[in-house]
């Protein structure tokens, strides 16, 4: 039975999140950045995006039509808002004049409405659409997606109060943890919370393999002070060992009485079959997406955040590790770092102007048909002739 004792305070899509749209971009003959702007490249792997978005006015409003994009499926015109977004975040300076947006790729005629009407009356919209923001609920629960969330909208639901008590309402583990645990996973978890994780991950780890080593990547690795989740990568230097060490150590969190969620995913990786010619979002090494519960006294700087609920001492935690087996580390490393703006156009990159196949698996080269081999992020850059960009510039 699903304890939802919590929920008693009706939890539905609160007050809209404040985006403020009411910048309004000069028209002027006057161009700040031209010089700037005209180096630009349409690769946010040829751009260096730290998290200081001076932007962001802009970015938060596009986001929203991403967001809205996505629960539609209409992936050509959401890709456009995603690309147009990436671009102003890597700027060193905020829009001021229309003719600053000249000369910069991916901010075509799709943006003018974001920069021109001094407010974007779309995005406000949305924000008051009951539609919008039920779905932004919904969506918000680990394991539901749009098609779920759509579902339920259209079954009448509006709140989660209303979904956990409807009993024609099926719910999958996944989404009955996501619910379960909902107050916890939807606040963003801090670096000191990171580092606990990953120091009672390493002690399990190490106890079972010494010789096994553990990476920070995500958000966190790109310099993030919170994420929704917290990335690791398991390593071991014995060949073929990778996907016993991962079970081994869920098996000592769950014995440990922290393991509250687990959705393992065993390994479907073939070297005989890369290159992959087809893209696919997930790579196919062992991985698992948990939730663990975090003992407040674990964490560094005055433990949990300043939050009621964690009187209880303890707080849950959404985590991922992935377990790629040694010669392929580099290239999870750096599909695991992001962003996921990053990546994209780094496959995009490698693919249109390099000829070449980019996944979490490999580095190919369709001209010389040959698998390139990297033990480092650096190699792979320099295979294809890009310039190295640090962790914390691919805030893409
Ligand atoms: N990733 C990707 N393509 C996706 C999803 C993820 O390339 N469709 C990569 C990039 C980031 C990494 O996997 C981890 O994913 P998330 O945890 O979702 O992203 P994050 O950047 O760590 O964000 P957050 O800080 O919110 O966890
Ligand atoms: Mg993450």
């Amino acid at each position: 039975v699903l304890d939802i004792s919590w929920f008693t305070e009706s939890m539905q899509a609160g007050e809209p999140v404040p985006v403020e749209t009411r910048h309004r971009i000069q028209d002027s003959s006057q161009q700040l950045g031209t010089v700037l702007t005209s180096r630009v490249s349409q690769y946010a792997c040829q751009r260096r995006t730290t998290l200081d978005n001076r932007n962001k006015i802009f970015t938060d409003a596009f986001e929203v039509l991403v967001e809205h994009l996505e629960f539609s499926d209409s992936k050509g015109p959401c890709l456009a808002f995603k690309r147009a977004a990436s671009v102003l975040k890597s700027l060193p300076s905020t829009l001021r004049h229309l003719g600053d947006a000249d000369g910069l790729p991916c901010l075509g005629e799709h943006c003018r409405d974001i920069f021109e009407c001094g407010k974007c009356s779309r995005v406000e919209d949305l924000m008051c659409n009951e539609k919008f923001r039920t779905m932004k609920l919904f969506t918000s629960v680990f394991g539901v997606g749009p098609k779920t969330a759509e579902k339920w909208y259209h079954r009448g639901l509006r709140t989660l109060q209303e979904v956990v008590s409807q009993p024609n309402v099926h719910l999958n583990k996944m989404q009955r943890a996501g619910l379960l645990y909902y107050r916890d996973i939807s606040r963003g978890i801090s670096r000191a919370e990171a580092d606990a994780v990953g120091r009672i991950i390493a002690e399990t780890m190490h106890c079972i393999s010494p010789s096994a080593t553990m990476t920070l990547t995500g958000g966190f690795r790109r310099g993030k002070a919170f994420g929704h989740d917290v990335d690791y990568i398991l390593s071991t230097p014995e060949s073929g060992a990778e996907e016993a060490l991962l079970l081994r150590v869920i098996d000592r969190l769950r014995y440990q009485g922290i393991l509250l969620y687990c959705d393992y995913q065993e390994s479907t990786f073939d070297k005989e079959r890369i290159p992959c010619r087809r893209f696919e979002a997930m790579d196919h090494f062992p991985k698992c997406f948990l939730i663990l519960k975090l003992d407040a006294m674990t964490v560094e700087d005055g433990g949990l955040q300043n939050n009621p609920e964690d009187q209880r001492g303890w707080r849950a935690v959404r985590v991922d590790l992935v377990a790629p087996p040694a010669d392929r580390y580099a290239y999870t490393l750096l599909g695991w770092t992001g962003s996921t703006q990053f990546e994209r156009d780094l496959r995009r990159f490698a693919r249109l102007e390099r000829g070449m196949l980019l996944d979490n698996h490999a580095l190919y080269d369709r001209n010389k048909s040959i698998l390139l081999p990297a033990k480092t992020e650096e190699d792979i850059f320099a295979h294809l002739g890009l310039e190295y960009i640090e962790p914390w510039q691919r805030n893409a």
